[in-house]
């Protein structure tokens, strides 16, 4: 055991806060490693590889320590007190900054082949703990690039961590933590599929000892570092929500018979652009709800007008790439607005003439749409899919305003079809008309 699991074991069973601590009775070891101290950011503040924060607080940038935890209190000497209570150490230990210590956890999962949910683990080379492939976000980076970044040093893979799925921002209960620096954590959950995960090979990098999947039973879950398995139960727990599996105790998928019922999924929608929010809710009907094709409905409108400026086969060209992409067979039609919540859903059965109750389920997030689903005599099962914050609304506004950040927000194929076509124009030019 080393020195700090070691001190860590007077106060884990004990909880202490600040309010109820008896001071006179309080006497924590003051340390600051060796290490910390030669990585001292302000010999040169140029050099990218000195990570610690100088030991004399009055030489830091800003006097407010920020924290996922809210506001964080400062002891006399105003050195930043941890928000879960005392620890037994002062000073920061082996931990760069004062205050949070800002991290990225990615918990990566696949069904193996014997139908056992797997995560990502790298045994750790300070503790020798298994623990998620996590690390420290750099100054001025974007979570998924740590995400990303991370897991190949600790594990030699990449993976595009934007649709990834949030599961915890906060306090991390790690050995590591000191009355005066702790860790904090953005862990985000990542479901491969049978063929993304097939595309991967494990192999520790250089921050870990090993790397290897492990089975999701209770008993491997339980034992991981820090609480990283705190973060692992969460994101089962939502996955199992999602997928309606439920998962065993030993690990293995369970798919309830109730739910392989439903071979296909309708979606409806504008996609007038489709963005990057549309592919992420696709993404998630084919992966998450097991349903082997996608009827697609493209709501076309008689007019142009601000909310209606692609062409209806425009809109079906910028579909087709991502459904092929995600290897589902699908289906699309164009239907024409008839604004009648009553008729609606008997109208888009005549589109689809196969559908109903028993075999499909609707993925909307749009409650107007859920209504004529689900009322009017209708009993659809309805599913509403993870929003992403950005929308085709958004979209549509920067393009009007000149401001070319739309691209970020829509897949590249889609900026390009705008490009070609010269749609920035023709939505302009509709605006202007109207006004
Ligand atoms: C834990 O420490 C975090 O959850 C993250 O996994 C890890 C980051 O520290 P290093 O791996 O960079 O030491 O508290």
């Amino acid at each position: 055991m080393n020195q700090i699991e070691n001190l860590n074991l007077h106060f884990q069973n004990i909880t202490y806060n600040w309010e109820n601590l008896d001071r006179n009775n309080y006497h924590p070891t003051y340390f600051v490693s060796p290490k910390v101290l030669e990585k001292d950011r302000t010999q040169n503040p140029n050099d990218p590889s000195l990570w610690a924060d100088p030991e004399d607080l009055n030489k830091l940038n800003t006097q407010e320590f920020l924290s996922y935890e809210g506001k964080i209190k400062k002891d006399s000497n105003s050195r930043p007190l941890n928000p879960h209570g005392p620890t037994g150490r002062e000073g920061r230990g082996v931990l760069g900054k004062w205050g949070a210590n800002f991290a990225a956890d990615p918990i990566i999962t696949r069904i193996n082949k014997d139908g056992f949910l797997e995560v990502i683990v790298i045994k750790r080379k300070d503790s020798l703990k298994w623990a998620l492939p996590g690390g420290m976000v750099d100054k001025g980076e974007h979570i998924t690039t740590t995400l990303n970044r991370e897991l190949q040093e600790e594990s030699s893979v990449s993976l595009d961590f934007s649709q990834a799925i949030p599961i915890y921002q906060g306090f991390v209960n790690d050995p590591r933590n000191t009355d005066n620096a702790w860790m904090e954590t953005d862990a985000y959950h990542l479901h491969l599929d049978k063929d993304e995960a097939k595309n991967i090979s494990l192999k520790a990098g250089d921050d870990a000892q090993d790397a290897k999947w492990m089975v999701c039973s209770q008993g491997n879950v339980s034992s991981l570092y820090a609480s990283h398995s705190d973060f692992i139960k969460d994101a089962i727990l939502l996955y199992q929500q999602k997928t309606k599996n439920n998962i065993l105790e030993n690990g293995k998928i369970d798919i309830k018979e109730m739910e392989k019922k439903y071979p296909q999924a309708l979606v409806i929608g504008r996609f007038q652009p489709l963005c990057n929010h549309h592919v992420a809710m696709l993404t998630e009907v084919v992966k998450t709800s097991g349903v082997k094709k996608i009827l697609l409905c493209i709501g076309v409108s008689n007019q142009f007008d601000e909310k209606n400026f692609l062409y209806p086969n425009e809109v079906k060209q910028t579909l087709i790439p991502v459904l092929k992409k995600l290897k589902i067979s699908y289906e699309i039609n164009y239907i024409p607005d008839i604004h009648n919540p009553p008729k609606y859903a008997g109208y888009i059965e005549s589109f689809f003439p196969e559908i109903n109750e028993e075999n499909t389920q609707l993925f909307t997030e749009n409650s107007y749409t859920t209504d004529c689903f689900i009322n009017y005599g209708h009993n659809y099962k309805v599913v509403k899919p993870t929003v992403l914050p950005h929308k085709a609304t958004e979209v549509r506004s920067l393009m009007v305003n000149n401001n070319s950040e739309w691209k970020n927000l829509v897949p590249p194929h889609v900026a390009e079809l705008i490009n070609k076509n010269d749609c920035l124009s023709r939505l302009r030019e509709i605006i202007k008309n109207k006004s």
